[in-house]
């Protein structure tokens, strides 16, 4: 590719050099359009027509910008191998160099100047294909006026209208299509009207920014092979139906419901025909299930014509629905409003195969659904062992305005290469109406098309006209080729308007009264695509108003249906999570220990390197001490209870998934899960290896981009597909993590209630006060609280057996201080029948700090051993006094709840001050509550004044979640209000943490030595 781009601009400067210095060649900035319709003809103005021939300039007088830096210096080392051996360099290096010194060229049969005019016209070739979407005619209301470069003008490059009917010969170029080598000689004309056809109808190709030469290749052969988007009668009268449904479902939801909003597709009802065939060929092609994410525009007619959601049940939620009857009394969720709901179903294809389809439920949040539609797509594909990825697809559909504004499309975009995030390409469709709610394009983006930002990724863009359904058929096919050829994202920008206001009942003309009026008068897609098919006589006014008729009736049918609809059971469950429980439905916790043997062994699989893997030294060592750690089975840290958990949960046989910034080594350096070897930088990583031929990707650990928002959401819509699975996601430090606040808000914290699915995804998030600074400390802990929706005056059912504290709770969120706590609240995740998000308060300085260790004997289910119960191991959701207190202890005058590393600056202080009237609790589980552990600690210190101690400011942390919920515990056993609590921790701040090291130093000081002052605090 690239020495064809550089002899092509070489040529191209010469061109416009000669030219130039004749007067007659005027730059022009733009072609009129009318002028650009009179070149439809392919005639010449008569400006053009006095261009003179142009003489060849000596390649080494060209001077230019392109001529800089490495093109220069390959041209001319090329020129100076062919100086010394013609036969050294291709035949089209060497046709060029003999042009420009004035020799003749080898090729019998070609003059100098045939050569000349063959490159002049090879490039007006490539102008059409760079630049030829300029021309098309993308948009149906004819509003747009962009100037079409002059690189299209054939009189830039010295064509006249006298050369029309001559032959040309542009064949040497190795390439596809106009310039494939054996194409015979053609007309000027003849190339011009194909290439017109080609570039400038009702689709404009965007793909020369890829640069590889093997794509761009059979895009050509796609696009510049004739008769490519022509469809017989058959597939024509699909494709009418199909429109027809699609136009039908709108007009008769909108006589139906008339004020009811519903972002109704009217302007751009091709999409569903598109989408249909482009779900049909991709099926064709190999693809069994696609995963569909899309908003508010259209959403109720995808659901309806190509999810094919029973059209009665639409209506029905359209109606306000009814609460399923065998629900009554049981979960149901908050819900939400019925275009924002997702649904799966599976269809039959045109071509006799099943296709399994679902639409994911998002929130209004434009774009956000974005990368947990590529997640969960990646996920099926795992899960179907889906290796080359063409069985399992991912389509987005978008908005012309918040594609170009979202940050959160590029961040998607870019996952789309990465080898742990790829999921062999999604296709997205942009539903271009022109207009963002009452924003107009040039208003609300600084790029050319909205669709831009998926250049950065190479990825082909098909601009269409969305009046013309046959062009959005077959652009939609061409995708679904795309992607299961490249395996790679393809974009398809279906240029339409929007016939009606944002919504239903918005008015479009305060703020667009000129493109109203055009839309007024403007026919739909329907309609013209009835009289174009009625001209060509394939298709009669009587087939026509029966497709017509059968619509109305089966739409009235359904309509009718809709009144008694009762809706089944609803289906929160999909595939893979029969026999989970709903809130509703208890589910008991299991013992979370694992048998002495098999920890030994997983340590050992965990600890140990290949015989000849060179790791780093210190990585070395850290490993020698951790195979100590298993072997003596003491001293266990961070990331060694970490690692333990993800392999006993590998040999259960479920996947395990870490992903996030840097993640593999660790952002702190102490995870080290995958090591490089000095001298050959292969890598090795411990987890692979837990199992006997163990499957390459259960267990995955993987850096991520540098992005919040698409890596959590994507590791969402992971966690969804498959509950028999681990997925964590880990922030670099938790303080970045509200870059993916949407996804907390509008995903995590509220999926389930409002969309009755469940995830256990966990996130790690690097939190605590070590002096680093306002932007290194706080993972914002208390908005994690604040969303928690349990009660905070209302104790739930505690006991043991009937707790479903957690299942009724929207998440969970800890803090947990040791090892082996953190290894079974990992583990928790998955011995349960239900699945909950859990939010972990991650530490940074316990990773390596010597009181945070575990003895192996806390991971184990052996009775007797520290932390079984009769119920087995378990995580501890609150850590008692690590004193040997009794159930009573009426000396101790003091009670510190805490949580998190604080508890580890307490405890060293009170070792200083000998303070042994003062008990330390960890709520290692801060939501839900604790209550009956609290309870049981309130009760050991009957005579303890109560404090909750923080070390971040009181108007973060827990403290205003504790507060409540303490008051709540108090109360209840008689020992006074929320008013006697008393707080230790910082005083209110705005940041987060202070940037001056010292002041830390004293604020911590101060927080720890209050905790055990002598006095009663006040
Ligand atoms: C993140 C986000 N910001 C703002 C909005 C409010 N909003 C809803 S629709 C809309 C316009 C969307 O325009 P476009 O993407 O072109 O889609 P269209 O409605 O034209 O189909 C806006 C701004 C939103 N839903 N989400
Ligand atoms: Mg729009």
């Amino acid at each position: 590719m690239a020495w064809f781009r550089a002899g092509s601009n070489v040529a191209k400067l010469a061109i416009r050099r000669t030219l130039s210095q004749t007067s007659s060649y005027v730059t022009r900035a733009q072609i009129a359009p009318a002028q650009n319709r009179y070149f439809h003809t392919t005639v010449f103005r008569s400006k053009a027509q006095a261009a003179p021939v142009p003489r060849p300039v000596p390649l080494s007088r060209l001077t230019d910008s392109f001529l800089d830096g490495t093109s220069s210096v390959y041209l001319e080392e090329l020129q100076r191998a062919w100086e010394q051996d013609p036969n050294s360099v291709d035949e089209s290096w060497d046709n060029f160099f003999r042009n420009f010194v004035g020799q003749a060229t080898t090729s019998p049969g070609i003059s100098g100047q045939t050569i000349q005019e063959s490159m002049r016209l090879l490039l007006l070739v490539r102008a059409y294909q760079v630049y030829g979407h300029m021309k098309a005619k993308i948009d149906p209301l004819g509003l747009e006026q962009r100037p079409i470069p002059d690189d299209l003008d054939p009189a830039l490059y010295g064509f006249s209208e006298s050369d029309l009917d001559r032959e040309f010969f542009v064949g040497v170029w190795r390439m596809a299509g106009f310039l494939s080598e054996n194409r015979p000689v053609q007309t000027l004309r003849a190339i011009l009207t194909r290439l017109e056809q080609a570039y400038c109808g009702h689709i404009g190709y965007e793909y020369m920014h890829i640069a590889d030469r093997e794509k761009c290749n059979w895009l050509r052969d796609k696009i510049e092979t004739p008769t490519s988007t022509q469809y017989g009668r058959q597939r024509r009268e699909v494709i009418l139906d199909r429109l027809i449904w699609s136009t039908q479902f709108e007009n008769f939801l909108a006589t139906k419901w008339t004020a009811a909003k519903r972002f109704g597709l009217e302007g751009c009802e091709t999409l569903i025909p598109g989408m249909k065939e482009m779900f049909d060929r991709s099926a064709d092609l190999g693809v069994e299930s696609i995963v569909i994410g899309m908003s508010h525009r259209g959403r109720l007619n995808v659901l309806g014509n190509v999810v094919r959601k029973p059209l009665r049940q639409i209506f029905s939620e359209f109606s306000g629905g009814t609460k399923p009857v065998d629900e009554v009394g049981l979960y149901t969720g908050t819900g939400d409003v019925k275009y924002h709901l997702g649904t799966s179903y599976d269809r039959p294809t045109r071509g006799g195969k099943r296709i399994h389809l679902s639409l994911v439920a998002n929130p209004s949040h434009l774009e956000a659904v974005d990368p947990v539609v590529v997640g969960k797509t990646r996920a099926k594909q795992y899960y179907s062992n889906d290796v080359d990825r063409t069985k399992n697809m991912g389509v987005l559909i978008h908005g012309d305005g918040s594609f170009a504004g979202q940050g959160v499309v590029y961040e998607t975009l870019h996952l789309s290469a990465l080898p742990n995030y790829t999921t062999g390409g999604t296709i997205h469709i942009v539903v271009n109406n022109q207009v963002a709610f009452t924003t107009d394009p040039h208003a609300g983006r600084s790029s050319q098309y909205c669709t831009d930002v998926a250049k950065a990724l190479s990825a082909p863009i098909f601009h269409v006209n969305g009046d013309d359904v046959e062009a959005v058929v077959h652009a939609c096919e061409l995708a679904a080729e795309w992607r299961q050829t490249f395996h790679s994202d393809v974009v398809v920008d279906i240029v339409c308007y929007r016939r009606f206001g944002h919504n239903e009942i918005d008015e479009p003309s305060f703020t667009q009264p000129k493109m109203y009026k055009v839309i007024r008068n403007h026919p739909s897609a329907l309609e013209i695509y009835q009289k174009k098919l009625l001209e060509s006589g394939q298709v009669t006014k009587e087939d026509i108003s029966q497709i017509n008729s059968k619509v109305t009736s089966i739409l009235n049918e359904e309509f009718l249906a809709s009144k008694d609809y009762v809706p089944k059971r609803r289906d929160w469950l999909s595939a893979y999570w029969g026999g989970f429980k709903s809130p509703e439905q208890l589910s008991r916790i299991r013992n979370t220990g694992v048998k002495p043997e098999i920890l030994k062994n997983v340590g050992k699989a965990i600890t140990s390197l290949p015989g000849n893997f060179k790791p780093h030294r210190a990585v070395k060592r850290i490993f020698e001490d951790r195979a100590k750690m298993i072997e003596t089975g003491e001293g266990i840290d961070w990331a060694v209870g970490e690692a333990l958990a993800f392999a006993t949960l590998l040999v259960e046989g479920n996947h395990v998934r870490l992903s996030g910034q840097d993640v593999e080594r660790g952002t702190f350096s102490h995870r080290h899960a995958v090591l490089h070897d000095q001298e050959t930088g292969e890598i090795y990583c411990p987890l692979d290896h837990v199992m006997m031929n163990q499957d390459e990707e259960m267990f995955t650990v993987s850096n991520s981009s540098l992005s919040e928002f698409g890596v959590l959401g994507f590791e969402l819509g992971y966690s969804m597909e498959n509950p028999n699975s681990l997925v964590l996601w880990e922030a670099q430090f938790g303080d970045f993590s509200n870059g993916a606040q949407v996804m907390f808000d509008q995903f995590l914290s509220s999926g389930e209630a409002k969309w009755l699915r469940q995830t256990g995804l966990v996130v790690l998030l690097p939190h605590g006060y070590d002096g680093q600074g306002p932007e290194h400390s706080s993972a914002r802990l208390e908005r994690f609280l604040q969303m928690s929706d349990d009660n905070p005056y209302v104790i739930p059912e505690m006991d043991s057996t009937l707790r479903k504290q957690i299942q009724e709770c929207n998440w969970q969120v800890v803090n947990v201080t040791t090892p082996a706590n953190y290894f079974h609240v990992l583990r928790r995740q998955l011995h349960r029948e239900f699945r909950k998000p859990l939010i972990v308060m991650a530490p940074k300085n316990l990773l390596r700090h010597k009181d945070c260790k575990s003895n192996l004997s806390e991971f184990d289910d052996v009775e007797g051993h520290p932390g079984f119960d009769k119920q087995g191991t378990r995580f501890k959701r609150l850590i008692k006094d690590q004193n040997d207190h009794s159930d009573l202890e009426e000396g101790i005058r003091r009670l510190v709840l805490c949580s998190g590393k604080v508890y580890y600056e307490l405890d060293e202080e009170r070792k200083k001050v000998g303070g042994k009237d003062v008990a330390i609790c960890r709520v290692e589980q801060l939501c839900p509550f604790p209550y009956d552990l609290v309870q049981r600690e309130l009760k050991r210190y009957p005579n303890a004044e109560i404090v909750w101690c923080q070390e971040e400011p009181m108007n973060m942390g827990a403290y205003s979640y504790i507060a409540p919920r303490l008051g709540t515990a108090i109360k209840a056993v008689g020992r006074g209000t929320v008013d006697d609590i008393k707080y230790i921790g910082r005083a209110p701040s705005a940041a987060t943490a202070t940037g001056f090291y010292q002041v830390h130093t004293k604020e911590q000081n101060e927080i720890v030595q209050k905790a055990m002052q002598p006095e009663p605090l006040d």
